[in-house]
């Protein structure tokens, strides 16, 4: 069984405008282009969609419907960094993340430790880490499969989770509008309501082969999707560019001697984390950061193709020098070279 996550920030570019402003929370706000010059929102705030005002509307009819709308134009570059750090919490705990848009992701939890390997755990750090550390909220569903996980997101919205465990699948698509179903627009919706299909449930009360006969080849997509059956894998093109573990020490160490004997460790969970990489990753580097205790930090790095505990030793001794006071942080760390993007192993000989 799968552990899946969706991730969906809650009015994505409008929170992003109001954590950059915080004379703007609590009021009606949106994103989107200029009423005069036919623009259109891209998104509101929980406060503007009291009024009725959605993605994609005339920012005219917007206005019209809040006249005390305040129309913000948007700010790609701010959204897209938020994305990022969002993408860089995600992969603490797993590669297998599948972005859908810029505020959108599946994660594939199933083989994540953290958290003692609860998925719901797991959920509820990520939304507790994003809202500390990038001022925005997220919602999460959680589900063995992708179609039941994004529509778990929209339960709870703004700020919220909602869990779907394999024993509750069948209660809850029992109720379920089909309209949720990915692909299932109006006019499907349309055609299963002429035959009294409403729910998923209702869905599931015919078998397959009946219900293939009456809707074709989208009807099987349907009706495996409405019994909860989803395997599609989630697809990760993302890859790693490095790996690293690091520590904040409870007491500063106070000399080399006390930094060195903490690598041991530091490189054993390094280890660990390097076991799930996959085969088309080369080391190239590794890295030592040290953080001093008045906060200054350095990081010092070598070319290598896999470090031992001496190499490592002797990049301590060198960010030591630096600072030579005690430290409060040490991490090591690998950079990558991903051969799936050099054109693939093979080639790589071939030249
Ligand atoms: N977006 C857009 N045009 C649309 C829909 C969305 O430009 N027609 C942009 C603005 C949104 C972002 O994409 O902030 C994310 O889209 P969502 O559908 O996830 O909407 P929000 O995050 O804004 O709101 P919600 O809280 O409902 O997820
Ligand atoms: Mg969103």
């Amino acid at each position: 069984m799968r552990k899946i996550i969706h991730i969906d920030a809650d009015c994505f570019y409008a929170a992003v405008e109001v954590r950059d402003n915080p004379k703007l929370r609590g009021k009606p706000i949106a994103v989107g282009g200029n009423a005069e010059r036919r623009g259109v929102i891209a998104t509101a705030s929980y406060e503007a969609r009291k009024f009725g005002i959605r993605s994609a509307m005339a920012s005219a009819t917007a206005m019209r419907r809040c006249p005390e709308l305040i129309l913000i134009p948007g700010r790609m570059s701010a959204y897209r960094e938020a994305s990022r750090a969002m993408h860089a919490i995600f992969t603490d705990y797993t590669d297998l993340i599948e972005p859908l848009s810029l505020d959108e992701a599946f994660l594939d939890v199933s083989n994540c430790k953290l958290c003692r390997g609860s998925a719901t755990l797991i959920a509820r750090e990520i939304r507790k880490r994003i809202s500390q550390s990038i001022g925005i909220t997220v919602s999460a569903g959680i589900a063995p499969n992708k179609f039941l996980a994004k529509v778990a997101s929209d339960w709870n919205k703004p700020d919220g989770q909602y869990v779907i465990t394999p024993g509750e699948i069948e209660s809850f698509l029992a109720g379920l509008p089909v309209r949720k179903i990915w692909g299932v627009g109006k006019v499907t919706a349309a055609r299963l309501e002429k035959v009294g299909i409403r729910t998923c449930g209702d869905v599931r009360q015919y078998g397959l082969f009946q219900f293939v006969q009456q809707f074709g080849s989208f009807g099987e997509h349907i009706h495996k999707l409405a019994c909860g059956i989803d395997d599609r894998p989630v697809v990760s093109q993302w890859r790693r560019k490095s790996i690293s573990v690091e520590n904040t020490y409870p007491k500063d160490l106070a000399d080399l001697p006390a930094c060195l004997d903490k690598l041991p460790e530091l490189i054993e969970s390094l280890d660990r984390r390097m076991e799930k990489l996959d085969q088309d990753y080369q080391i190239n580097h590794s890295f030592l950061k040290m953080k001093f205790n008045d906060f200054s930090q350095t990081t010092v790095e070598r070319q290598h193709c896999n470090p031992t505990l001496e190499d490592l030793s002797m990049l301590c001794e060198q960010a030591w020098q630096r600072g030579q006071i005690p430290v409060r942080l040490l991490g090591v760390g690998v950079k990558l070279n991903d051969l799936t993007e050099t054109g693939g192993q093979m080639e790589l000989f071939e030249k």
